[in-house]
């Protein structure tokens, strides 16, 4: 397959080709609340590449060494696909790169420590926290339909909840995304809801008792109980609609209070809400016209407030932290 082809496919799917807004703040916004923010720049991580015309990043997770691994899911053949930066030096290094893959998320496993990475075109990959014994986890059709990965929540055993974002390039009312558990021993896989507008986004909630799942095309996000065995659902509804205008909901992560974190295309900003559905705060990212185009999903480094978010656009890919509003936990970091 055509890899810019597809890399290009995977930017339409995923930025919704749309315009981009600037998310400058203070413009014709209200008063700012006390936990409204400006991130700041921490480092300018990757370039546009020629071949695919973008960069995207997304998958921040802080690994057992204290780096904060991200993935670009455009990087052509060969170059960085996931990479760790040394947030206090801010040393940068590949941890993994092929020929085909585009990578959509990272997150290490409570059950092995192995760091798994979401493929769009339809594998999940695990590795050593250094990118050694790569490993095959899941690949090929999940119910003879291609498992466009995108995200992954973790239960507290070690399964997979992740989402498949079918449909992204369709129209909302054409619904096509499915949400997968995938047994984190045998590696089954269990459709438990089909027909979704392109879910993204998935994370338990502090207690494990709901999941979270954003819908990138329908600007939703639900909440959804899974039954005892976390095989099935047992209860699922709009929870949260995002009033996003022209943006796209992407990544979602919860902190230790249960504030659920809203990642971004076309906007240069997280949202806050809490679990009631009240909008808490906006982190905003500072760009120029089109700079930064996305701020996709964050991480907040467990057991602090020390928060990252993945910012992509014209200007490149960039790191940018801001201060959480409450710790960090597994569910907050990476996915
Ligand atoms: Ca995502």
């Amino acid at each position: 397959m055509n890899f810019i082809a597809v890399a290009v496919a995977v930017v339409l799917v995923l930025s919704g080709c749309t315009a981009g807004t600037s998310g400058e703040p203070g413009a014709g916004a209200e008063k700012p609340k006390p936990s409204d923010q400006i991130a700041k720049a921490l480092a300018n991580v990757t370039s546009v590449h020629p071949s695919t015309g973008m960069t995207l990043l997304e998958g921040p997770v802080v690994g057992p060494d204290g780096d904060l691994y991200f993935v670009d899911v455009t990087a052509p053949p060969g170059a960085p696909k996931v990479m760790a930066l040394d947030v206090g030096s801010l040393e940068k290094r590949t941890i993994f790169t092929d020929g085909t893959s585009a990578v959509t998320s990272a997150q290490f496993s409570p059950r092995d420590g192995r760091l798994y990475l979401t493929d769009y075109l339809g594998t999940i990959i695990s590795m050593t926290p250094e990118g050694k014994d790569q490993k095959v986890f899941h690949s090929g059709p999940v119910n003879g339909a291609t498992l466009h990965a995108d995200d992954i929540s973790f239960d507290r055993a070690g399964n997979l909840y992740v989402t498949d974002a079918a449909g992204a390039q369709e129209p909302y009312w054409k619904p096509q995304g499915r949400l997968i558990r995938i047994d984190g021993t045998t590696a089954e896989p269990t459709v438990l809801a089909d027909r979704l507008a392109s879910p993204n986004g998935v994370a338990f909630t502090p207690g494990f008792d709901g999941l979270w799942m954003s819908l990138n095309t329908a600007n939703q996000i639900d909440y959804i109980q899974l039954t005892d065995d976390g095989r099935g659902v047992s209860t699922a509804h709009p929870a949260i609609h995002v009033s996003a205008g022209m943006g796209q909901i992407d990544s979602l992560a919860v902190d230790a209070d249960g504030n659920l974190y809203v990642g971004f295309h076309n906007r240069a900003a997280i949202i806050v809400f809490d679990a009631t559905g009240q909008q808490k705060a906006t982190i905003s990212i500072p760009s120029k016209e089109g700079e930064i185009m996305s701020a996709t999903n964050i991480a907040i480094k467990p057991g602090t407030k020390d928060a990252y978010v993945t910012a992509s656009g014209k200007g490149g890919g960039w790191i940018h932290t801001f201060t959480a509003l409450a710790e960090g936990i597994p569910q907050s970091n990476g996915g």
